[in-house]
């Protein structure tokens, strides 16, 4: 049996990513396919406990390498439990972030570096990388707009510092131009119209 494809969304603070894997999860079902969502930090009950965890503004501060551990530690519980076996029975996945937000939270945001996060990448799934990663880019302000428009309590990240989210949003777009094959960029500034039509055209590029 073809393994299933395996697909990630990653994009800063009010980047998108929830109606962005909605249009994803409708297109792949639409061409016959089986998918499975999931996200990170989480995917299972452990991981959605350490997730917990790691967003709760109680925690307060942690060294950025307990952070990056911790979320290695939630990825490899969910490659274990979730992610690889439904690739291995030819599903698609859809995870809501992976490795990259590492690299742009860890490595940029809490400046470990990438060397570090690849480190552990290539300890933890040596042999797995995203076929798609749709990298959902907005400038921080508007981000951060949107969040605050969507109300509700902001996590530890949201709180974050709007140079932090800078960084963030500049590691990604380096990794993004280091693997231009994988990760595509959208434009996720546009009306949502724009963007699901962006997404699909994509998809259709890439896995049609
Ligand atoms: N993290 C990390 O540091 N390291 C790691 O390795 C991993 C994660 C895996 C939890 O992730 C946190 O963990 C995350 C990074 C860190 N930091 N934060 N925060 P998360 O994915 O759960 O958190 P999130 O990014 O905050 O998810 P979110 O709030 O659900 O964001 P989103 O899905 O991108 O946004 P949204 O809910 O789809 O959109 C936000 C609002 O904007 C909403 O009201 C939308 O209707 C609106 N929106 C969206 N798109 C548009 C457009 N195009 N126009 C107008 N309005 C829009």
């Amino acid at each position: 049996m073809n393994r299933g494809r395996f697909i990630t969304l990653e994009g800063g603070e009010g980047a998108g990513k929830t109606t962005a894997a909605e249009v994803v999860e409708r297109w792949l079902q639409e061409q016959g396919r089986h998918v499975i969502r999931t996200r990170e930090p989480g995917g299972t009950p452990a991981a959605e406990k350490v997730r917990a965890l790691l967003l709760d503004p109680a925690t307060g501060e942690l060294e950025p390498m307990t952070e990056l551990l911790m979320m290695f530690a939630a990825r490899a519980e969910n490659l274990a439990r979730i992610i690889r076996p439904a690739l291995a029975a030819g599903q698609d996945v859809l995870c809501d972030r992976f490795s990259d937000a590492s690299r742009a939270y860890q490595g940029g945001g809490r400046r470990l570096g990438i060397q570090v996060v690849n480190r552990l990448a290539g300890l933890v799934h040596p042999d797995l990388q995203p076929d798609l990663t749709l990298l959902l880019d907005v400038p921080v302000a508007v981000g951060m707009a949107r969040v605050a428009e969507r109300g509700g309590d902001t996590d530890r990240f949201e709180q974050a510092r709007s140079d932090f989210l800078e960084r963030v949003r500049a590691a990604y777009l380096t990794q993004a131009s280091l693997e231009p094959e994988r990760i595509v960029v959208i434009d996720a500034g546009q009306s949502l119209d724009r963007v699901r039509d962006r997404i699909t055209a994509v998809l259709s590029e890439r896995l049609g």
